[in-house]
């Protein structure tokens, strides 16, 4: 018998590379949406598996539809990826972000408890639920320091998640996930706004890229390499919760670095602050510059992982690191021009 498995949140990032693992597994899968329509499916059409899903229209905010759909099929795992998932755009958006983030993840538990306490559920939880993660590297599922309202909200979801395990022995689970991007990363995100933007200026359609805190630091890896890992978590005996992460942190700035010199665009940064900028030095044009009003009202400015249980128990060691991450970043989205 084929397992069942439930995606909220499928058009994501995170919804592709899951919904194309579990299809390896031999799982139906449900992907389900707040919306669906076809300009969505986009990163299910480029994994080309967006005929092999079950569609769902689904609002996690509306318990009537969750049960619906949990009474309509058997299913043995959810995967909650459904999220107001922009930390920046939670500042206004608080409200929004909560009910989603917060109130949505309540209302699946819920369903479960009630109908079918068999289901497996996976929260997608966050790193920015602890904040800075200063020099000493976070692990265990304590020290919670929520910056932005989707950190809070997240947090929320997090210690949710845990009681329903604990109150009424779900096996219901959280992975924190720290940064993970990929080709298919939406070009809000900072890693594919800076490719983007780059590739932009050298193909002559665009002239420079605006952006906030560049000094900020983040733990980034590779989404599609992250995900099997989930499904892993999904599969122990004992549920508990696990952290996903590289171990590195490296800021924007590096990140801009690594991706001019794959880029071969010989650059310098010049001025200090707000005014500081990226030159061209074959030209002399400014490729970037900082505008304050991208900045957060709240920051975390160093994030790092630490993932010595998940390699215990998960047998987790990256192997997309950072350098390599912009590397195909930057040859996926220069395949759009050829
Ligand atoms: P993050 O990702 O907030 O870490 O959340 P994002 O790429 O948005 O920001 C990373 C860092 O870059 C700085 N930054 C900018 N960010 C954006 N988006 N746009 C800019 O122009 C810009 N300039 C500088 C930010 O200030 C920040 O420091 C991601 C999301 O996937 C979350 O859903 C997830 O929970 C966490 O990662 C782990």
């Amino acid at each position: 018998m084929k397992k069942v498995a439930l995606i909220t949140g499928i058009f994501g990032q995170d919804g592709a590379y899951l919904a194309e693992f579990l299809l390896t597994k031999n799982y139906i899968v449900i992907g389900a949406s707040k919306k669906i329509n076809n300009k969505k499916k986009w990163r299910l059409k480029k994994l080309n598996i967006h005929k092999k899903l079950i569609y769902e229209k689904l609002d996690i905010c509306k318990i009537e539809e969750i049960k619906k759909i949990l009474k309509k099929y058997k299913i043995n795992e959810i995967y909650n990826l459904a999220a107001q998932s922009y930390v920046s755009k939670s500042f206004y958006t608080p409200l929004q972000t909560a009910n989603v983030n917060a109130l949505g993840v309540i209302k699946i538990l819920e369903c479960i408890r009630i109908i079918n306490p068999k289901i497996k559920f996976y929260q997608a939880s966050s790193s920015e639920i602890f904040g800075n993660t200063t020099n000493e590297i976070k692990e265990r599922t304590a020290n919670f320091n929520p910056q932005s309202p989707y950190a809070i909200s997240k947090l929320f979801g997090h210690n949710i998640t845990i009681s329903y395990r604990n109150s009424y022995n779900l096996f219901a689970i959280s992975g924190i996930l720290f940064n993970h991007d990929s080709p298919l990363r939406s070009s809000d995100f900072v890693t594919k706004k800076i490719i983007v933007g780059l590739i932009k200026i050298i193909k002559k359609k665009s002239k420079s890229i605006e952006l906030g805190n560049i000094n900020a630091k983040r733990d980034w890896g590779y989404a599609r390499e992250f995900i099997p890992k989930i499904w892993k978590m999904m599969q122990q005996k004992k549920p508990q919760d696990f952290v996903m992460a590289t171990g590195k942190s490296y800021s924007i700035r590096d990140f801009i670095n690594i991706a001019t010199s794959i880029l071969k665009i010989n650059t310098q940064w010049i001025g200090k602050g707000v005014n500081e900028k990226l030159i061209n030095k074959k030209n002399k044009e400014v490729i970037i510059r900082i505008n304050k009003n991208l900045f957060r009202p709240a920051e975390i400015n160093y994030s790092k992982g630490s993932i010595n249980k998940t390699s215990k128990y998960l047998r987790w060691k990256p192997k997309t690191m950072l350098k390599q991450l912009v590397k195909l970043m930057i040859e996926d989205e220069l395949k759009n021009y050829n």
